[in-house]
């Protein structure tokens, strides 16, 4: 190409003009919009799969077996085949009426402890394939898990590691019949959500016509990390539940709350199921504890686990699931209510109204937020970047959150409602995929022009529910006491 030297000149001049000019101006450009970085996880956090276990809240259990016709909690083992044998079995009444409470998923009882399988399995003979329930061509576990996709709820299964059926029950060829078990059901039955390794052994029973007592050693007997391993090969979305998680832990009782503390983290390496005087540790966790296995409260509509006519009229008033709600999700746990079908193969008429009552509660309690969209400030909030506005607490976007300096743990955040309202529960949620970090916190109203305590509170972790006294108020002051490290809150909502 030929060049008009002049012209070159002039137009390299003007090249050099604005490089310099560049290099002036980017800097301040780039000092105005310069990201600000999120603030650093405080670990352990929570896995994709424990992540959307959260996410799920609530759902139900079902203790369904050879007990509901012998009227025990406890099989021996040496039940008949024979004695299953409900008149009017429907899966769909019992996965709608779940639904329909607002529940989000099932467990189901594929085997319990007295080693009677709810689907032909292929291992065994004592099963539903021997008993005259559908001429032994029925199985529970496909007609439950076959509701739960129709009605759009999660499927799980409990499999009791306990088998008072079994001959070989405490060899290690029954371990090769228990991962067996969990294969077909893992392989067979769609997508599962969750597993639940209960740590009860009672020692003894029918063991095959032996008929003694058989106990076990919990802390190396299953060789448990065998067998997780079959359920990361086969099920790598399933949350596994038992009193040492991997993934969630008992919230050691079976009475309905989970404590206050309650810290998702543990350190489970100590842990086995089944060990002895756990409770308190698993009912709290451990502030330092080095991995993420939340609490599930699992807890019983009726006294019993399995259906006794004799408990028709024990069923839990709405008042108390609501209770039980509040200290269950409301404290950052899942909850896990079992119902119980009767001999009939149906959920009773008597816990299918609890539930609506419970559902009506609760659908009352928290039916107008008053803080959503509502003005929010805070007296510090990250790189005065608007990324982490105190905003985002009201913005109904869960990945949105308000996070401080990295130096600014006792930091407040105002809620402005616009109008005085009558302020029952405060609603508080950690954005747990940087850790959970609040240690102590202070809820406060703007009331007769001064702020009076509503509330104190220790951990919010996923969701924190706290009831208050009514009070009228059109201002709400949360102020974080103490943290692990820098406050980083998705949520707040008033009722
Ligand atoms: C316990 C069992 O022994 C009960 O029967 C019931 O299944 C409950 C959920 O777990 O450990």
């Amino acid at each position: 190409m030929k060049h008009n030297s002049q012209f070159s000149i002039l137009n390299s001049q003007f090249n050099l003009c604005l490089l310099g000019l560049g290099m002036l101006i980017f800097p301040l450009f780039q000092s105005c919009t310069a990201e600000v970085l999120p603030p650093k996880a405080v670990l352990p956090i929570p896995s994709e799969r424990q992540l959307a276990w959260h996410e799920l809240e609530q759902y139900a259990f079902i203790h369904f077996t050879t007990n509901t016709f012998t009227d025990k909690e406890w099989g021996y083992g040496d039940e008949q085949p024979a004695i299953f044998n409900p008149t009017d079995f429907d899966a769909e009444q019992w996965v709608e009426t779940i639904r329909d409470a607002g529940l989000k998923a099932v467990v189901l009882t594929t085997k319990h402890h007295d080693g009677f399988c709810l689907w032909p399995s292929q291992y065994t003979e004592h099963s539903i394939k021997n008993s005259p329930f559908l001429d032994g061509q029925g199985d529970v576990v496909k007609a439950v898990s076959d509701a739960c996709r129709k009605y759009g709820l999660k499927f799980g299964i409990y499999l009791s590691p306990w088998d008072r059926n079994r001959a070989d029950y405490a060899t290690p060829e029954y371990i090769q019949y228990y991962r067996n078990q969990l294969r077909e059901l893992l392989t067979n039955y769609g997508e599962i959500f969750e597993i639940w390794f209960d740590g009860a052994n009672g020692g003894d029973g029918y063991y095959g016509g032996a008929k003694e007592r058989r106990k076990i050693d919990n802390r190396v007997y299953y060789d448990w990390a065998n067998t997780h391993a079959i359920v990361r090969e086969l099920a790598p979305q399933a949350v596994m539940f038992s009193d040492a998680g991997p993934d969630a832990r008992w919230c050691g009782n079976e009475s309905g709350f989970v404590g206050n503390p309650n810290w998702n983290t543990i350190n489970i390496d100590t842990l086995h199921p089944g060990k002895a005087n756990i409770g308190k540790l698993l009912n709290h966790g451990e502030e330092q504890g080095s991995a993420w296995v939340p609490a599930e409260v699992d807890v019983s509509i009726r006294p019993g686990w399995f259906y006794h006519e004799k408990e028709d009229s024990l069923v839990r008033t709405p008042e108390n699931l609501f209770k039980i709600y509040l200290e269950s999700v409301g404290r950052g746990s899942n909850l896990i209510l079992n119902l119980p079908p009767d001999r009939r193969g149906l959920l009773h008429e008597n816990d299918v109204q609890a539930l609506k009552a419970w559902k009506q509660l609760l659908d009352k309690t928290f039916a107008v937020n008053f803080a959503a969209n509502a003005q929010a400030s805070a007296d510090n909030y990250r790189g005065k970047s608007k990324k982490y506005a105190a905003a985002n607490v009201t913005d109904g976007n869960k990945d949105s959150y308000w996070a401080t300096d990295d130096a600014v743990i006792d930091a407040t955040l105002e809620i402005d409602l616009g109008n005085s309202q009558t302020v029952s529960y405060v609603l508080l949620q950690e954005y747990i995929q940087l850790g959970q970090r609040i240690k102590s916190f202070t809820i406060e109203a703007f009331k007769d022009n001064t702020w009076i305590p509503l509330a104190e509170g220790s951990t919010i972790g996923y969701k924190h529910i706290l009831p208050v006294e009514p009070t009228e108020t059109a201002k709400i002051r949360i102020r974080i006491v103490d943290a692990k490290a820098c406050p980083v809150i998705s949520n707040v909502e008033v009722y």
